[in-house]
């Protein structure tokens, strides 16, 4: 791939409709996702951002079972809450499907017919755990048992949550039928399995050779680990009544496997916005010269390095992902997120106790990303880092070049003089931000990108701090209007580059600078300066970020204990 693709196709894992979604969720795929595409639409390049709702699988007949209710009622119900927490926090899809729509039931069936008919899938009778009384087999979440790698007794049987091991329901020890309790019995039944020892060395050429180095050392690990262990058949259908029907004629009983429809939903969701915007679908998947990212959790890595590229390989029409950029997990005040137990920050209750404050989740989430390793979310930390680093030093600056701007020249930018050393100095750090933030965000490091944000801002602060502009305005005001005007200009490359990552934060920036119609672009003000021009009329200040009181992080750490 050259290295600027012609148009780039950004995922985001497909959240399961079988609860809400919390901080977890937000800090490992969906705020890198987001800042990504962000950047990208910023440096104009041609972009789609796509997600939506994973609608089968086990999950959402075990959750409609515990609320006594229809799986329907549970997807319609979630779906909703999920899609309003993405809006509200300016996760910015261009298209947010429904793995239940029909346009994503044709294209998942196509995708079947296709490889049954090319003989690229294999039929096989085994035997599977069946749950007597309910007269059913039992499929992956159904069953619950004894984790052969970790011992964990409580593992699901198609992965361990505890270990991530992804497992089938035959190996657990002691399974039992979350149904009915039961132990279950072994009956034969038929399934498709995709035979991914058969793309064992296309696995192995396309990541282990090519992407040792541009990819992210924890998915290349994993990848590693399974093809070390030799890759195996993988069933790709259950017996199941949730989930797209096996589209073979005879066929009754059976489903697609919902891991194998729920990546197909990323093309799903491409046809579905094309179709709304009059657009072709198909250079977004099919043209080499796209760029194919999928941001996801570590759990998922085998999915989306494994079984969907063999999928699109044996196609022979798709493109392969140039990147999966997945994160490990946050843990929430030293455990891990779990939603049974109601250890999580969810999105929608974050919102009602912290009204029109996404920016600092934004903030806190980024600057403290699960990017390399596990990562811990305290409301310390996330109070610390709004008083001492968003309202300190980010408000602060922006704050303080508003005031003096209406203090000594009614809100218009002075002129710029004769340049000192400082002077200098201090336009060239600033004019290299924006390829710094840039290139930290390509390379999906948006800690440091968030890191070097702020840096620019103490850069601001320190500039008005040494200049001292409000010992010196009556003595030398010409001087004065040089270190104001350079302190906007400050001001307008905080507001570009802080846009990918702090969306609201930086709409109240572009208004309190009046450069709204400008449309300042990370291109743009990396090859002009100054940004805004003298005599332009500035607005009063608005507060960006307030304090966090102690009293408001106790009634959340309070809520937790609950
Ligand atoms: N719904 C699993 C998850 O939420 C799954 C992702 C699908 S991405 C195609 O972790
Ligand atoms: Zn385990």
């Amino acid at each position: 791939m050259s290295s600027s693709p012609k148009r780039y196709t950004i995922t985001a894992a497909l959240p399961y409709t079988n609860g809400p979604i919390h901080i977890g969720h937000l800090a490992g795929v969906y705020i890198p996702a987001d800042i990504y595409s962000r950047y990208l639409r910023e440096i104009e390049r041609d972009v789609i951002f796509i997600c939506g709702s994973d609608e089968h699988g086990v999950a959402i007949p075990i959750k409609a079972k515990k609320e006594g209710t229809s799986p329907k009622k549970i997807i319609d119900k979630y779906h909703k809450i999920i899609k309003d927490s993405f809006e509200n926090f300016g996760i910015s899809f261009d298209n947010y499907s429904r793995t239940s729509k029909k346009i994503h039931h044709e294209t998942a069936s196509e995708f079947f017919t296709l490889l049954n008919e090319q003989n690229k899938l294999i039929e096989k009778t085994s035997n599977q755990l069946y749950d007597i009384k309910e007269n059913q087999f039992l499929a992956d979440r159904y069953i619950i048992g004894e984790c052969p790698i970790c011992q964990n007794l409580e593992s699901y049987g198609d992965q361990c949550e505890e270990c991530g091991t992804s497992l089938s329901p035959t190996e657990l020890i002691n399974p039992k039928s979350t149904l009915s309790g039961s132990n279950p019995v072994l009956k034969k039944t038929k399934h498709w399995f995709l035979p991914l020892n058969d793309y064992e060395n296309f696995i192995k050429e396309w990541i282990l050779k090519s992407h040792k180095k541009d990819w992210k050392a924890n998915v290349y690990g994993q990848v590693k680990s399974w093809v070390d262990n030799g890759l195996k058949p993988r069933a790709i259908t259950r017996d199941l009544n949730w989930g797209i029907p096996v589209p073979i004629e005879k066929v009754k009983g059976k489903v697609l496997y919902v891991w194998f429809d729920a990546p197909i939903g990323y093309i799903s969701s491409t046809k579905e916005w094309a179709k709304n915007n009059n657009k072709d679908w198909r250079p977004y998947w099919q043209d080499k010269e796209t760029s194919l990212i999928h941001f996801i959790g570590k759990d998922n890595i085998v999915f989306h390095c494994i079984i969907f590229p063999s999928i699109l390989k044996a196609s022979k029409k798709y493109i392969l992902p140039s990147n999966v950029p997945a994160n490990e997990f946050l843990n929430l005040e030293g455990s891990k997120i779990s939603t049974s137990k109601n250890w999580a920050v969810w999105l929608h209750e974050y919102l009602k106790d912290f009204k029109n404050k996404q920016d600092i989740l934004r903030y806190v989430l980024t600057a403290n990303a699960p990017e390399t390793k596990d990562n811990d979310f305290t409301w310390k930390d996330f109070q610390a880092r709004n008083n001492n680093e968003l309202v300190a030093i980010l408000g602060n600056f922006i704050n303080r070049v508003t005031v003096l701007t209406h203090k000594y020249y009614n809100g218009k930018v002075p002129k710029i003089g004769l340049l000192s050393i400082i002077d200098n100095s201090t336009i060239k750090s600033l004019r290299e931000y924006p390829l710094i933030i840039g290139e930290k965000i390509e390379n999906f490091k948006f800690r440091d990108g968030i890191q070097e944000v702020m840096n620019l801002a103490r850069l601001g602060n320190k500039y008005l701090a040494d200049e001292e502009p409000w010992k010196i305005i009556k003595t030398n005001p010409d001087r004065v209007k040089t270190i104001i005007n350079i302190a906007i200009q400050i001001s307008c490359c905080l507001n570009v580059v802080c846009k990918p990552f702090l969306p609201f934060t930086s709409k109240k920036i572009e208004k309190i600078l009046n450069t709204e119609n400008k449309s300042l672009k990370w291109n743009q003000i990396k090859k002009t300066f100054p940004f805004i021009e003298e005599n332009h009329k500035i607005n009063s200040s608005e507060l960006l970020f307030e304090k966090i009181e102690d009293s408001e992080i106790e009634i959340q750490l309070k809520k937790l204990k609950k």
